[in-house]
């Protein structure tokens, strides 16, 4: 009796240890830090997935990017090495060649327009070669708008020529400073603070949560509306590990990043006016410009040469421009 009761037990107690090795931790990358909208909302993404999945896929966040610079992060996901991430999908463009679309300088009118266009054929084209490529987006993220800052106000693509101007790594973003007789220069995000205060570059480029969060706002004066790049970001898991997921706990993992992700957009709706509040009350000089045109203009050359070496991608442009 008891010999039967004691395997019994360890019959269960075996079985509760095999279940727990079958529980699923994810590591996920995140590039921001504390005070950031998209932090707040992957350690929301954390706690829905908990709780969606009953603890059985746990999602650690590192936040701050110390798990290495976006298009490294960018390669472990892929490799798998790395479950999920945050990421922008301009570092995802050499990669993934229909999720360039985005990073096309004033491809988009608005961020309203930007997410109608990934939420129709466009998108979903994109997020099928993301997929085949071993990144999944599970939701789509608002970044904003990115506009120049320096020390110096920008109001036409003139006032760009001979400025060293960082941007991030993708052929389309030196292409696009190139034809505004600026000098580009491709950085990591964590580099850029130290970069502008030293005088290594004379500007870069982003949103304002992101312009404010990292200090960038304290080692320059300017900031210049020209919102030339409109680019989403994207909740994004390797594909196999995903795929391995019951179809249960995919419909859970899919729904916390959903919901995580309509979070971070209301978030970022008021988090990013207070920013720009934060960096002119800290001195930032912010300037409007009324007349893009000058800006639309020069790109012109941008998109003559992509579609030229990319002419590919000529159906999902004109999907994005025909969509309302
Ligand atoms: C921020 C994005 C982040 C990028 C960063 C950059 O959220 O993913 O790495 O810009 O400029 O706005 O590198």
């Amino acid at each position: 009796m008891f010999k039967k009761l004691s395997l019994v037990l360890t019959g269960t107690l075996m079985c509760l240890s095999f279940n727990a090795n079958a529980a699923e931790t994810w590591r996920a990358w995140n590039i921001h830090n504390d005070g950031h909208p998209n932090t707040a909302a992957m350690d929301r993404f954390s706690a829905l997935v908990d709780e969606a999945t009953k603890g059985e896929v746990t999602v650690e966040v590192f936040h701050g990017g110390v798990l290495g610079n976006q298009p490294d992060a960018l390669e472990q996901v892929r490799l798998g090495a790395i479950e999920i991430g945050n990421f922008n999908l301009g570092p995802i463009g050499p990669m993934v060649k229909e999720a360039n679309l985005v990073s096309l300088p004033f491809i988009f009118k608005s961020v309203p327009h930007m997410f109608r266009v990934l939420e129709g054929e466009a998108g979903e084209t994109i997020a099928a070669a993301m997929a085949d490529a071993g990144l999944q987006p599970l939701a789509w993220v608002d970044a904003g708008a990115r506009s120049f800052y320096s020390q110096k106000p920008i109001n036409t693509p003139a006032d760009v020529e001979g400025l060293k101007i960082r941007v991030m790594n993708n052929d389309l973003y030196t292409s696009m400073i190139s034809a505004m007789g600026g000098n580009p220069s491709p950085m990591a995000f964590a580099e850029v603070q130290q970069a502008l205060k030293t005088g290594v570059v004379d500007g870069a480029e982003n949103n304002f949560p992101s312009f404010k969060n990292v200090g960038h706002y304290e080692v320059t004066t300017h900031y210049s509306l020209s919102e030339h790049l409109i680019i989403p970001e994207c909740i994004c898991v390797n594909t196999a590990k995903f795929a391995a997921l019951s179809p249960e706990l995919q419909t859970a993992v899919r729904g916390a990043a959903e919901e995580a992700a309509l979070y971070q957009r209301e978030l970022w709706a008021v988090q990013s006016g207070q920013a720009r509040k934060d960096v002119e009350a800290a001195g930032i000089k912010v300037n409007e410009i009324p007349d893009k045109g000058p800006f639309q203009d020069a790109m012109v050359k941008v998109y003559d040469d992509y579609l030229a070496a990319n002419p590919d991608m000529a159906k999902l442009v004109e999907m994005a421009q025909s969509t309302e």
